[in-house]
Order: C-alpha cells, then structure tokens, then sequence
C-alpha cells in the first residue's frame, strides 16, 4: 500500500500496482481469443472515456443519472436519519456529485464524520477529497484508490457511527447475474449490523426508451464505446482501426439488459504488439464491450437474499424508471 496524500482530514490509500496494469493485458487477451468475442467496460475509463461519459450523464435520452440524482435529492433525509449514519463509503465514487447529495443530509442530521470514496482513478478521489473537506467542516476523507471488486477488504474500519455503503449510477448492472451476487455478498460482508447498502437500478421499461439511452443521437455513446479500442491501441500497442467499428445497442428481453457491441465494417485483422497476438475480425462480427442489466423489485429482493441481505426501503421516480434501494444484513 502507498499512502498518497495526508493531511489533518485527508488520508488516501492507493492499492493498485503492476499486476493491475496487466489487468487491460490479461481481459484483452481472454476476451478477444473466445469464439465471441468480448471486454470488461472498465476499460472504458480512461481520461477521454470518462469525459465522454460524464457527457452521457447530460444527454437528453440517458435518463437513469438525472433520474437517480432526483430520488435521491428527496429520499437522502429519511435514509440518513433512518440508519443515524455517519459515514458514506460510496464504491465508484467518480466525481461525488451524489455523494454531496448524502453528505448535505448526514450534516443537516448533525450525524456526518467521514467519506470513504474508492475508486480507480487516483486524480478523481483526490479532487473530490480536496474540495469535500473545504465544504463540510470537520469532514474526514478517506480514500481508497482500488478496484471494488477486488479491495472491498481494504476499506477501512468504521468510526464509531453506522455507515451507508453506496453502490449508485445501476453500475450493479455491468456484472453478469452470478458476478453480481458475488459481489453483493463481498459488499454484505463488510457491512456491521446497523450499516445500510444504498443499490441505485436502472428498471425494465419501454425497449425503446432503453435503447436510445444507449444509442443517443448525437452519437456521444458510440463514441463512447470506441473508446475502448482507442485505450487498447494506446496501452498494448494495438492497430484496431477505429472507425471501421460500428455501435450497436440492443435490448435482450430474455436476460433483460441492454448489451453495447462494436460491429466490423469490413474484415479486420488486428495486431495488438504488447501481446504478440493477431486478431481477425470477419465483416458483420461483433465484439460485446458492456451488458448494464434491467431490474424489477423483486428480482432485486431475490440478488439481495442470495447474498444475505434483507431490502428495507424501495423508491423510485413517478414514472418507475430507476430505484434506489436499501438494504441491511440478515
Ligand atoms: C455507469 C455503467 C451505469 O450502464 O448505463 C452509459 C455506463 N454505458 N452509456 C450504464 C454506460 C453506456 C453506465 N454505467
């Protein structure tokens, strides 16, 4: 562990090493040697992957970030007075623009002591941590700069207060069904018996209203999208011809998520030097870059007792299109 920043009321843990730098290396060559091909979306957060999606957020067809910021403005006060809780961990934390949301209603309450972001990005937990303790006085942060699927024993113990552990934004729903329970349960673990997990979901809705979050008209997300063949040329020294890759977005009813591929114009063949490998592409094949999962009540209720959780509070929009819930252990 390497200790980035400390202050009085910052202290920043950074847990990525090399073997995390071998992590785009190890799924890109998994991934694309399969008889389907497919990517992890982590990859897509790169500096420019994340601007791009910060620009998603503000698109008039992506509703589930307005959405989700809208329920949370008016739920934050009951759920924080609810667990009296102290203390936000909030795993992907990005730009802590909800986080604010919860930290106003932990100060209003007069309960609020620490924010515990852990995220990828280094710069992001800096900047949030920097300006967060300017904003609230006597706020502690701790960061955790890590991987939440791989660093949730890294968080550090909690203050004496109970703590809400969030997961916002329905990134849940970038896990596949049997990966998302997994992680539910590693998120249970660390939760004490008066600490909540607040889980932001998109909902099943009209395809339509889905698909075109996914595909907006000003082509923001296909570029979006791309973008993971543009860090792949750039990190392991690969020649995937950009353009010739076209954005599909689809809602798969059976499994209920919506799936982002990229799509070969033409056969490609595609060196990526870092890894001595050739990967052919014939013309129509498709490459699966992210499924983001639908949800309904009960099919959250169901992910939350396989993984030893019980739902208590369930809100959503008036028009049901996302959900916040919480959740505590037993
Ligand atoms: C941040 C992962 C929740 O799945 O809706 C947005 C990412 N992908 N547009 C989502 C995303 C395409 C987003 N998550």
């Amino acid at each position: 562990m390497r200790s980035v920043q400390e202050t009085d009321e910052i202290q920043i843990d950074s847990w990525l090493s090399e073997a995390d730098e071998r992590c785009l290396a190890n799924d890109v060559l998994d991934g694309l040697t399969r008889p389907f091909k497919e990517l992890p979306p982590k990859h897509f957060y790169d500096a420019r992957g994340s601007e791009l999606f910060e620009r998603i957020c503000e698109l008039p067809e992506y509703y589930p970030t307005r959405t989700e910021t809208r329920i949370l403005e008016a739920c934050a006060p009951q759920i924080v007075s609810d667990a009296q809780a102290g203390e936000l961990v909030e795993l992907g934390s990005g730009a802590a623009d909800k986080a604010r949301i919860l930290l106003d209603a932990m100060a209003q309450s007069g309960t609020l002591r620490r924010y515990v972001p852990l995220d990828v990005s280094q710069q992001v937990v800096e900047d949030a941590a920097r300006q967060l303790v300017d904003e609230y006085e006597d706020l502690l942060v701790h960061g955790v700069i890590g991987d939440f699927q791989r660093h949730l024993d890294r968080v550090p113990p909690s203050l004496d207060t109970p703590r809400i552990v969030a997961l916002l934004g329905g990134t849940i729903g970038n896990f596949p069904p049997g990966t998302r329970r997994g992680l539910l349960r590693d998120i249970a673990e660390i939760l004490g018996p008066d600490d909540r997990l607040l889980l932001g979901t998109d909902l099943v809705k009209d395809p339509a209203v889905i698909e075109a979050a996914y595909d907006d008209a000003e082509g923001v997300t296909a570029e979006f999208n791309r973008n993971v063949l543009h860090v792949i040329n750039r990190e392991l020294d690969a020649d995937f011809p950009t353009d010739a890759f076209d954005h599909i977005a689809f809602f798969d009813r059976r499994h209920e998520w919506v799936e982002m591929r990229l799509r070969a114009r033409r056969p490609c063949s595609v060196l990526v030097g870092e890894l001595d490998l050739r990967v052919e592409f014939a013309a129509g094949e498709e490459l699966r870059t992210e499924i983001s999962a639908k949800f309904t009540r009960s099919r959250i209720e169901a992910d939350f007792a396989a993984a030893g959780l019980r739902l208590e509070w369930w809100y959503t929009d008036a028009d049901d299109l996302f959900a916040l819930s919480t959740a505590r252990p037993g």
